[in-house]
């Protein structure tokens, strides 16, 4: 079988020649695939799920497949058009407009893709939050975003403090009828007189369209603004990265608060057309295994994290399924083990793609090709249209083989365009014209790229990013906890996991318990996945004199590693 055919079938893969199409290609091109091309005018909603449903080919095939525990629901791209269109109706007569912010925060379900879809249909901007966040994770983003609607459930309603959220004036509930207090929205009520046609919203390709709060090392999250302009992108890199073709059945394991459940979730399945597959509920390796083979899933993408956790499942397990409708494997969020890919080849008799990009960059930026040579441990080669580079700090490019910040020349479609209302923190990512990632990493002479690791204290967990100043706040809201220093300490299932250092107040005395309650006090106020798995009680924190938290030095400190340049360490 030659490289440029797919598994079990004798089409060719999208991206035959990378080399070639990295010399030639111009985004302009892929311009040429959108009607918006001709009238300047866009909606990536239309260009997702409209265009598809005017289609008499493709109205009727499934767009959204929804599968969980105790529900399986799947929508035609024509009725998919048709609640987002309800829902857009629903947000029309609630008086939002263009350009307000509307957050969703609610667990995977049908209706939340109803209603992102018909939130970007009146041209607002969406923003989805995770379920697992707890009240003041939810209040910094609403807050700072000014969000003026909120569509949640009943039982997540409890985690909204409304009375500190001026800006918000609508709250819309997805839920049963008799769990709907007065005062709310009602969205099964509202949807049901809802027409099923929409005039939708017209806008500009560089109008909002997205917003996701994400972490750095400090200050509350950002909200990273992105704009319809980014659809270029998540068709090209659905066409390229994933290899996406007409009759194939899609799974992006990832949740829809985080990017990839936004841009590979979403739009980069929709707008090439395929059926998405949806997974609500927890993880098992049964219940993931049994999606792959019950489904028939031809691409799938998911995480490092998730594929350890199946791979130390065990191979019996595997054998009780049937894997071999599988014929691409993706990975991002976190650095892919070789011993993954290893795994990957036995399970499945297939190489895991491994691709980086970040919440900032809106979409794919560095990748590995179904018909290029993988080699395990690298992120792979830029997507035609990009340059990517090693830079040192004053956006010099190294040569190859040194150790530098990776960074991508600005401008690609899909580049975020903003931090909502943080102009100086926007503009604090560019250095002589490129982006610079806050990754480090090295070039290889042939192109490969190879990630190091963070060069801030940015925590990856699970692949999920955890700024330690958020986790640190909230720490010394605790009554017990005096200071706090939080760091990401390795781990080998999770990546790294979060370990945080505290000083006691006078009065308190470390037991069990205590500890126990200041993990629960994160969990429980701001979210389970950022609550310290570990908990080390010191007589100080290290700071510098400025007073910044050396978590540089907690770090070599925990990990037995020397301790560096400690001058401006406070005494
Ligand atoms: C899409 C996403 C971005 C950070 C990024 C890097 C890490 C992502 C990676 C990877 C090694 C990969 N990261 N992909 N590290 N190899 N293939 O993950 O967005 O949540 O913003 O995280 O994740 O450190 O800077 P986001």
């Amino acid at each position: 079988m030659s490289e440029n055919v797919l598994k079990g079938s004798n089409k060719q893969h999208n991206l035959n020649n990378y080399e070639e199409t990295y010399q030639n290609f111009s985004w302009d091109e892929a311009k040429q695939n959108f009607t918006w091309n001709e009238t300047g005018k866009v909606n990536i909603a239309y260009e997702a799920v409209d265009r598809h449903a005017e289609n008499p080919y493709k109205k009727d095939q499934v767009a959204l497949q929804y599968v969980s525990p105790d529900r399986k629901e799947s929508l035609t791209f024509d009725q998919l058009k048709k609640q987002s269109n309800q829902f857009a109706n629903v947000l029309k007569d609630q008086g939002i407009e263009k350009g307000d912010r509307v957050f969703l925060f609610m667990p995977r379900s049908p209706e939340f893709y109803a209603s992102f879809l018909g939130v970007l249909k009146v041209g607002a901007i969406a923003g989805p939050l995770f379920e697992a966040f707890m009240e003041q994770a939810v209040q910094d983003r609403l807050e700072d975003s000014e969000a003026v609607m909120l569509i949640t459930t009943p039982e997540l309603l409890s985690r909204v403090p409304e009375d500190q959220l001026p800006d918000l004036k609508k709250v819309v509930l997805v839920g049963d009828s008799s769990d709907i207090p007065d005062g709310y929205i009602d969205y099964h009520q509202e949807m049901a007189k809802a027409s099923e046609s929409f005039d939708l919203e017209w806008v500009d390709l560089e109008d909002g369209m997205v917003i996701h709060y994400t972490s750095g090392s400090t200050g509350k999250p950002k909200g990273v603004y992105h704009v319809h302009n980014a659809m270029i992108q998540h068709y090209q890199t659905g066409k390229w990265v994933l290899d996406l073709q007409e009759d194939d059945v899609y799974w992006c394991t990832a949740d829809p608060g985080w990017v990839t459940g936004t841009s590979y979730g979403i739009f980069a399945p929709w707008l090439n057309g395929v059926t998405n597959v949806v997974v609500g509920g927890r993880f098992s390796p049964e219940a993931w295994y049994g999606t792959l083979d019950d489904y028939q899933i031809s691409v799938w993408y998911s995480a490092p994290t998730a594929f350890r956790k199946l791979m130390s499942s065990g191979k019996e397990i595997v054998d009780d399924f049937k894997l071999d409708s599988v014929r691409h494997i993706l990975s991002v969020g976190e650095p892919l083990n070789p011993e993954v890919i290893h795994w990957g080849k036995k399970a499945f008799n297939l190489r895991i793609h491994d691709t980086w990009w970040m919440t900032e960059t809106g979409a794919q930026l560095i990748c590995n090709y179904p018909t290029m040579d993988i080699r395990p441990g690298s992120m792979g080669k830029p997507i035609p249209g990009v340059t990517a580079a090693i830079v040192d700090d004053q956006g010099e490019e190294l040569p190859p083989n040194q150790m530098g910040n990776l960074a991508i020349k600005a401008g690609w479609p899909s580049q975020m365009r903003a931090i909502w209302k943080r102009p100086e923190k926007f503009e604090s990512y560019f250095l002589n014209g490129w982006y610079v990632s806050g990754d480090s990493a090295y070039k290889d002479e042939d192109g490969y790229f190879w990630f190091q690791g963070r060069l801030d204290d940015v925590i990856n967990t699970s692949g999920e990013r955890v700024g330690p100043f958020e986790v640190e706040s909230k720490l010394i809201e605790h009554e017990a906890v005096a200071e706090a220093g939080v760091i990401g300490k390795p781990d080998p299932e999770r990546g790294e996991i979060i370990k945080a250092f505290v000083a006691l107040n006078d009065g308190y005395e470390e037991s069990e318990d205590l500890l126990e309650d200041i993990r629960q006090f994160v969990k429980k106020g701001f979210a389970a996945h950022a609550a310290p798995r570990e908990i080390q009680v010191t007589d100080a924190i290290p700071k510098t004199r400025s007073g910044k938290i050396m978590r540089r030095l907690l770090k070599s400190r925990e990990l037995g590693l020397p301790e560096g340049d400690t001058s401006t360490l406070e005494e």
